[in-house]
């Protein structure tokens, strides 16, 4: 049956309408039982070896495109409705986002979910079906707040298996039900399947405000993702939720295994595990804990997991390393708690540096710690980050284990990331290289035969100024705010965080704000672009948020401004938004202090849509600027040897903010926050607090990196202005960005942990 008579069929049925018929809704409704069907029709890849990719987030965003896509559909759908005078844009907006993630690493897993289906290596998923994603931020009296995000409707793409598992906490057990959400390969006909665990019976909605009761774990424990800066109130339904995670998931390994026809005593050569950060660590002692109900011996049992699983580091922020009190696993899940012992009481036989440790003096259980030692590899996600693992954060490990370290840069799926967001730059590559970039994404190298063709340069720039003005037009319909798309669009869209230096771009909106009033034009219009949402119980990221939106206001007030520079803050930035900005963007600002970014995976994206990174030399962005060459890119600041320097007592060099707040260049910048124009606009309180804190501690060195920070901000913009030779470093950008796909990383995980054969 063809697509039209299996959507024919499928509305009748449903609304006893025929296809032309139905409301966008009912269509969607249709597209998604159909997408659905095809797909959860579709074989798994075979091989000798199978991965399960647990995490605690998979930010999978809006499906349908996607899966109509990778089931090689979508333009025959698109042709179809648009044949009925429908727009398969308008069915999609009906699709709400799941935001299953924080950001980076939660999106990273569904990238990488959508590569490994792409290139047909058998690997599922594994994670929790949270009722409430991310939060829904909207901004009242220049303030974040927040209420809950459901997205779960009555249609919607969980498959249900039928299965489901028993999670023995202290005290009580759980049944972990398990649905699935089928992860079609494009180019294959092969699908994989994203499992998400639930509890059966899970709590109504709550009445208001995203705050319920933390003690009600039984109905509770799938109801929201938490935030990526932990409350301590939510700390222990967070252990609980990763518990239940890991459980169920070990459970649904070896049943697999043993449907498989494989004993637990072959698991290694038939499973290899990766852990997305700590959070699903306990995955190791309970696979043990399984193994041995299963009669191996803790020899065993302990070599087997050491060889399936593998660890991968998102983060050199200390604070941010997971270590939970014994206590806390005693309460969960008090069976780990002697398996726990046993791995450190190993450790310690290994090493006697205490630093090593997995249970340290305070009773804390490092996670990372348990990986490191009972995984077989452990990697961070870009050149610069694992270099900066091996050589100060995780040194110690390294002396002891250099074999199991090895780097992973970041990638990202330019099917969604390219191909499904940004049609029109998809078919200006195709015409000047052909379609086989999509399967073998180095070839996109092959549009730097166009660099100086007159004619791609300037469809380049049309492609771009006409995904400026659907933005706009988004903008204005969505949250009533009017740009001009003939201004350069400066985009730093990420999560708020202080080491990612939105207060620094603050200051550059600033001192241009500064200049203008004074009479000093800026050679182009410049529009500032933030997407960001803080962590509620992030004080110092909602006071950045609060200044931004001041600023937003100051400058739309002022009509001597307003023209020259506007400053707009995305309500809810999440991936669609994502999707719809980042086609959209000029510069990309990736600016965060040298060695604080793992990778980013942002910068990845808005170079391949031809954005030209303004940045640190931190994270993936060095390698960005190996690739394109320094004529393709700005970059400035302090180096992270510098940084990590500054940070550590031992050279007596420390950084004090004072010393370049007071300099004629920074001072009134700063001082800025306690203008009367601000203070007129915004909350005194949260303005002096931030005022105090860039000034008397300013912990992630914005004030260090500034003033460059502004000259070359200001290079770009000037060089903004000739067009032909932006258009060369964009198309040079669009052209490096196939190391950057998802499929490379994913073969390279392949190749070097998973060997799935
Ligand atoms: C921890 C404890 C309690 C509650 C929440 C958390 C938590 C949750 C999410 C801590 C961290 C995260 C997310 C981290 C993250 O997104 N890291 C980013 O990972 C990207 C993919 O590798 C990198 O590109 C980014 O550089 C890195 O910041």
């Amino acid at each position: 049956m063809d697509i039209k008579e299996n959507l024919t069929q499928l509305t009748n049925e449903q609304f006893g309408l025929a296809p032309d018929q139905c409301s966008d809704r009912q269509l969607y409704e249709a597209l998604l039982k159909l997408t659905c069907r095809m797909a959860a029709e579709r074989p798994a890849p075979a091989g000798e070896r199978k991965l399960y990719y647990f995490s605690a987030e998979f930010l999978i965003g809006k499906l349908l495109d996607n899966n109509l896509l990778a089931l090689g559909i979508r333009d025959q759908v698109r042709e179809l409705l648009s044949g009925m005078g429908r727009d398969l844009n308008a069915v999609e907006e009906q699709e709400p986002e799941p935001s299953l993630g924080n950001g980076g690493l939660g999106r990273l897993a569904a990238c990488f979910l959508d590569s490994i289906a792409a290139l047909g290596l058998p690997g599922d998923g594994v994670g929790l079906n949270y009722h409430y994603g991310l939060f829904h931020q909207k901004f009242v009296g220049n303030k974040q707040t927040e209420t809950p995000d459901p997205w779960l409707e009555q249609e919607n793409w969980l498959i249900s298996t039928g299965k489901s598992f028993t999670v023995p906490f202290g005290g009580f057990d759980l049944t972990a039900k398990l649905w699935d959400v089928a992860v079609p390969g494009a180019y294959n006909n092969y699908a994989n399947r994203l499992h998400l665990f639930d509890v059966e019976e899970p709590a109504a909605p709550p009445e208001s405000g995203i705050n319920f009761d933390k003690t009600d774990v039984v109905h509770h424990l799938t109801s929201f993702l938490y935030p990526d800066d932990g409350d301590d109130q939510g700390r222990l339904l967070r252990v609980y939720q990763q518990y239940f995670m890991v459980s169920a998931g070990a459970q649904l390994i070896l049943q697999e295994l043993e449907e498989r026809g494989y004993g637990p005593g072959e698991l290694a050569d038939h499973v290899a595990i990766q852990i997305n950060d700590t959070h699903p660590s306990m995955v190791i002692p309970e696979m043990i804990r399984l193994l041995t109900a299963r009669g191996l011996s803790m020899d065993d049992a302990i070599s087997q997991i050491s060889r399936a699983c593998a660890y991968t580091n998102h983060t050199i922020l200390a604070e941010a390393l997971e270590k939970w009190p014994v206590y806390f696993i005693e309460r969960v899940a008090p069976q780990l708690v002697p398996i726990i012992r046993e791995l450190d009481r190993r450790a310690r036989e290994v090493s006697s540096d205490p630093t090593v440790a997995i249970l340290d003096n305070n009773g804390l259980v490092h996670m990372a710690h348990m990986d490191i030692h009972y995984g077989c590899s452990v990697n961070g996600v870009a050149a610069l980050h694992t270099e900066i693992l091996k050589k100060a954060e995780l040194k110690a490990f390294y002396d002891l284990y250099p074999d199991k370290f090895n780097n992973k840069t970041n990638g990202v799926t330019l099917r969604r990331w390219m191909e499904a967001c940004n049609p029109d730059l998809t078919a200006l590559i195709d015409q000047c290289i052909g379609p086989d970039w999509r399967q073998n994404p180095d070839q996109l190298v092959g549009l730097l035969a166009f660099i100086d063709d007159e004619h791609v340069l300037n469809r380049l720039l049309a492609v771009k100024q006409s995904a400026k003005e659907r933005f706009c037009r988004e903008l204005r319909d969505v949250q009533g705010v009017e740009l001009d798309p003939n201004s350069l669009f400066d985009v730093q869209i990420k999560r708020l965080h202080e080491y990612k230096r939105q207060q620094m771009n603050a200051l550059y909106v600033i001192a241009k704000y500064l200049e203008i009033r004074a009479g000093r034009l800026p050679e182009k219009p410049i529009t500032v672009i933030f997407g960001a949402k803080a962590a509620p119980a992030y004080v110092m990221a909602k006071h950045i948020i609060h200044l931004i939106l001041c600023l937003q206001k100051l400058i739309e007030n002022d009509p001597a401004v307003r023209p020259w520079l506007r400053v707009v803050m995305i309500e809810n930035y999440n991936v669609t938004w994502a999707e719809q900005l980042i086609p959209a963007a000029d510069i990309s600002e990736q600016i965060s202090l040298a060695s604080k970014e793992a990778s980013g995976t942002g910068n990845m994206k808005l170079m391949a849509n031809g954005a030209v990174t303004l940045g640190t030399m931190d994270g993936a962005n060095v390698e960005i600027a190996e690739l394109v060459g320094p004529d393709n890119i700005y970059t400035f600041g302090a180096h992270s040897d510098r940084v990590i320097h500054l940070y550590d007592d031992k050279g007596g060099e420390r950084y004090r903010p004072v010393d370049y707040y007071h300099t004629p260049k920074v001072e009134p910048l700063v001082d800025f926050l306690l203008s009367p124009e601000l203070l007129g606009i915004g909350d005194p309180y949260s303005l002096a607090a931030l005022w105090r804190d860039m000034k008397g501690k300013d912990w992630f060195m914005a004030l260090l990196d500034v003033e460059e920070y502004i000259a070359v901000k200001d290079l770009a913009v000037r060089q903004y202005g000739d067009r032909k030779s932006w258009a060369r470093k964009m198309l040079t950008n669009i052209a490096k960005a196939g190391y950057f796909s998802s499929d490379r990383t994913i073969k390279q995980y392949n190749e070097d942990i998973w060997h799935l054969g």
